[in-house]
């Protein structure tokens, strides 16, 4: 037995030795590329939207975990883990999904809604891949989150603290006097939020929390469940809220959940939020929605966290517990936009499960929102309007 396994290795070796005279690439640094048939004629190899590794963005990418030499100001960091969801699992495939869609969205091209990209506003930007998080034990899972998200707050900042509007926010901010990266997380399960808070509060204190999602999250589990049924994507804002991570001022949007009573709305103000339902957007107006959430917040430290399922499921069926009724893609980047300055120290895109996609939409969409956070909290004040034919006729002053 032993010798038939190991009968492929001797082959192996073989065919090496037999070849080892007529191997001339261990001197390939030798080699001057720029006479070989691709280079001369064609140059660099460059990676196509659809080719090449897989990075958010086409960004560069490291496994930050274990090697430090890449500094970055804002990370994007994936976290694969659903083994707390109430209905439909996948979103361990969230990273992958969204990275993969993120492949048009190149870090380099900006929409004339935001009039710059991701890399021209100055904070080194890297995907750090993602977090090896068991599926077998969630106790471990979170603190694994919780462990990674914090080695890559604690590393020092690729540019200095006032070189960039995210350095110099965190600067501000933090306990330490110290800018720490941001960091933008793909899930996973909405449950990540948790040890992200965790994590979070640890250099900046209490944080007010932006929560868009059909659902509320601020559910409590019986007395009978067990220290770990406690925790799931529908209940982690209260046990973040309890353990003291977060202030009295949050505030969620596109809330259109269906509840048994109105003591789900009672033990939402209890961990301190407020609720700007999906259909308010209709009755008060993008610019009242958005005002109301900056005033919510005010200038403390702000997470920005976001489920997939905010979204109508015509845009973005591919999540764990769809909601019909919800705001489209439009609407949601504009109140993103309008979001714009105030003081985020980190955000997350969670609860994409690609696998009941159609054609990629929702991961398109997620993507697209990933986009949108990292030049937002780049940027000092929301864009202007676009200064086409309408802007000249409707709103250039004299
Ligand atoms: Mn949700």
């Amino acid at each position: 037995m032993q010798v038939l396994r190991l009968l492929p290795l001797v082959l192996a070796s073989l065919v090496l030795a037999s070849q080892a005279p007529l191997a001339p690439h261990a001197e390939a640094d030798a080699v001057d590329v720029s006479n070989e048939p691709w280079t001369s004629k064609y140059g660099a190899q460059t990676d196509l939207p659809y080719s090449g590794p897989l990075s958010f963005g086409h960004m560069p990418y490291t496994r930050c975990l274990e090697d430090a030499s890449a500094k970055f100001d804002i990370a994007v960091f994936g976290f694969p883990f659903d083994t707390t969801v109430s209905y439909r699992p996948g979103a361990r495939f969230g990273p992958f999904g969204i990275r993969t869609a993120s492949r048009w969205v190149h870090s380099t091209i900006y929409p004339l809604a935001w009039g710059k990209s991701p890399s021209e506003l100055g904070a080194e930007i890297i995907d750090c891949g993602d977090v090896p998080l068991t599926p077998f034990d969630n106790e471990k899972a979170l603190d694994q989150m919780e462990s990674a998200y914090t080695t890559l707050l604690g590393r020092p900042v690729a540019s200095d603290a006032n070189a960039t509007t995210i350095t110099a926010r965190s600067a501000s901010l933090s306990l330490d006097g110290r800018p720490h990266p941001a960091i933008v997380t793909l899930g996973g399960d909405h449950t990540i939020t948790l040890p992200i808070l965790r994590s979070l509060s640890k250099y900046y204190g209490k944080i007010s929390v932006i929560h868009f999602d059909s659902h509320f999250d601020t559910g409590r589990m019986g007395n009978s469940s067990t220290k770990y049924e406690r925790v799931m994507h529908g209940s982690y804002f209260s046990v973040a809220y309890e353990e003291g991570h977060m202030t009295n001022n949050s505030i969620h949007g596109g809330i259109r959940q269906k509840m048994r009573d109105q003591s789900t709305i009672q033990q939402d103000e209890e961990v301190g939020f407020q609720v700007i339902s999906a259909e308010d957007l209709d009755d008060y107006g993008l610019e009242t929605v958005v005002s109301t959430i900056r005033s919510r917040v005010g200038d403390g430290p702000v997470y920005l966290s976001l489920d997939i399922d905010v979204i109508d499921p015509a845009f973005a069926p591919a999540t764990g517990t769809p909601e019909a009724g919800g705001w489209t893609v439009r609407e949601m980047k504009r109140i993103i936009r309008g979001l714009t300055g105030l003081n985020f120290v980190g955000a997350d895109l969670v609860e994409v499960a690609p696998s009941y996609d159609n054609a990629d939409v929702t991961s398109i969409v997620a993507s697209d929102l990933v986009y949108d956070f990292l030049v937002m909290m780049q940027m000092e004040a929301p864009p202007p309007k676009h200064k086409g034919p309408l802007w000249e006729k409707y709103e250039k002053k004299a």
